[in-house]
């Protein structure tokens, strides 16, 4: 009856999403032991912080919609290339290329698409370094090459970000021009910011290890 109907549906959505659970977990561990591997070798520590989030089933719908493609699995894993997210969050610039090219030379992960919006900002201001990557993840009984969208930014960026991401919403995506404007300028400054900051890192870095280099509390992964 129905009951059945609607349990073999949430078996196959719950199938549906392991698959990219797995593919966090994987690129999170990556991530975790380059920072490791830095805090025990290095005295500067690139990664900040780093969060994760599985897509919601409506949010991937109303993107086939955007898309104007089919809405069944395979479109699904065809063309949705975010549903597993990553963001990594970064003090300096240089530290998120170096993220990103640490990730993307490992043998196991093949980089899909990059997109560079530091070199080349959104229109709206918008900065960060996009990649879809592919990872294997292995199963009892075949090996799932699962896309996971990795954003990097520094924490100027992710401030920006945020910001713009709230009154996007409240303005339903729709904002004034004299935010446009400001959120514009915001960008600007937040750049000059990441510039300044870049120019003190070597500062920074002569600080040695008890200096600015620790990890600071609850930014674990
Ligand atoms: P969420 O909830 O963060 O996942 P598309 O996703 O189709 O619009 P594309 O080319 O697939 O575009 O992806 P793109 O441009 O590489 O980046 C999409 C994601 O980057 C967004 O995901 C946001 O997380 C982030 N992003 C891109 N542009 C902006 C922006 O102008 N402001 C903010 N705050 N974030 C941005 P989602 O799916 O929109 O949302």
């Amino acid at each position: 009856g129905v009951i059945t109907t609607v349990r073999d549906a949430q078996r196959e959505l719950a199938r549906f999403r392991m698959g990219y659970e797995f593919g966090i977990e994987e690129m999170l561990t990556k991530i975790r032991i380059l920072r490791s591997e830095f805090r025990q070798t290095h005295d500067h520590n690139p990664i900040e912080h780093v969060t994760s989030r599985l897509k919601s089933i409506d949010s991937i719908l109303e993107k086939t919609t955007r898309y104007g493609c089919a809405a069944d699995p395979e479109t699904i894993r065809e063309r949705i290339l975010d549903i597993a997210g990553i963001r990594i969050t970064c003090s300096f610039v240089s530290d998120a290329y170096w993220v990103a090219d640490m990730l993307a030379s490992q043998p196991d992960v093949e980089v899909v698409r990059r997109k560079d919006y530091i070199a080349e900002p959104k229109p709206n201001g918008y900065r960060s370094l996009h990649l879809i990557v592919r990872i294997p993840v292995f199963l009892s009984d075949r090996t799932e090459h699962v896309p996971v969208e990795v954003q990097i930014r520094t924490i100027a960026m992710d401030f920006w970000a945020s910001v713009e991401h709230k009154l996007s919403y409240k303005y339903h995506g729709v904002l004034p021009e004299d935010l446009r404007t400001e959120l514009l300028d915001a960008a600007v400054t937040g750049a000059e910011l990441d510039a300044r900051m870049g120019r003190l890192r070597a500062e920074v870095r002569d600080l040695g290890a008890e200096g600015a280099t620790g990890t600071p509390p609850g930014t674990d992964t």
